[in-house]
């Protein structure tokens, strides 16, 4: 029996939803948004418990299908709405890099940024994902010369761990360095981020928040 389709979009405005939203803006799905207020502890509430029990957003659904983490839901949507497109086949040699950069921006990118922004610098020997100064290395290394994670291709590893990018230099966490912010102008200029930034993210209202 076919299961049941119609995407649904918990999110809070400012927020890390913000990636889930704009990968829904670049493969064009039809989607409706239900708002969860983190600032007014929304996420907590016991119904929204049942969708996803950490109580954090984004979480998707489609028709049937339960979906929370940003990459997790981009690795479902691309497989899904963009399969060869936005997402590499699974027999793509490409499809090894694409997973590994899935993961590492919520494994390792986001909690050592947002540990390094509170002043925590652990040692690299140990946590699971090294310094901030060997993550900042790995990233720049990984688009030095290229448009996008893939090079020529870009992919949905470019909006979940690029979105990651975008938040961290424009909450300032990233050092100055031009192939990041090279590579944050081009992800900015797509007209699929924009869209969901204008939706989401209404900086002159909200601050974003961690
Ligand atoms: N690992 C999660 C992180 C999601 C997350 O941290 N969301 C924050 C908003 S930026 C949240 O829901 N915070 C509310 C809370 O922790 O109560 C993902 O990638 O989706």
């Amino acid at each position: 029996m076919a299961a049941r389709r119609g995407i649904t979009l918990y999110h809070s405005p400012a927020s890390r939803a913000f990636t889930a939203y704009w990968m829904l803006e670049e493969i064009g799905a039809a989607f409706d948004v239900r708002i969860v207020d983190i600032r007014k502890g929304e996420q907590k509430d016991p119904e929204y418990l049942k969708l996803n029990p950490a109580g954090k957003v984004p979480t998707l659904t489609d028709g049937d299908v339960v979906v929370s983490e940003n990459p997790a839901i981009a690795i479902y949507l691309a497989d899904r709405y963009s399969y060869g497109t936005l997402a590499p086949k699974i027999d793509d040699p490409d499809r090894g890099a694409y997973l590994k950069w899935m993961v590492y921006s919520t494994a390792v990118v986001d909690p050592v940024a947002y540990l390094h922004e509170q002043s925590i610098d652990l040692p690299g020997f140990g946590p699971g994902f090294g310094t901030f100064d060997d993550m900042v290395g790995v990233l720049s290394m990984a688009l030095k010369g290229r448009n996008w994670l893939l090079g020529e291709r870009f992919s949905a590893a470019d909006v979940v761990l690029g979105g990651t990018i975008s938040q961290l230099i424009y909450r300032k966490v990233l050092p100055d360095d031009p192939v990041l912010s090279d590579y944050n102008g081009r992800l900015t200029r797509r007209e699929a981020y924009h869209r969901a930034a204008d939706a989401t993210w209404p900086a002159h209202l909200f601050p974003p928040v961690a």
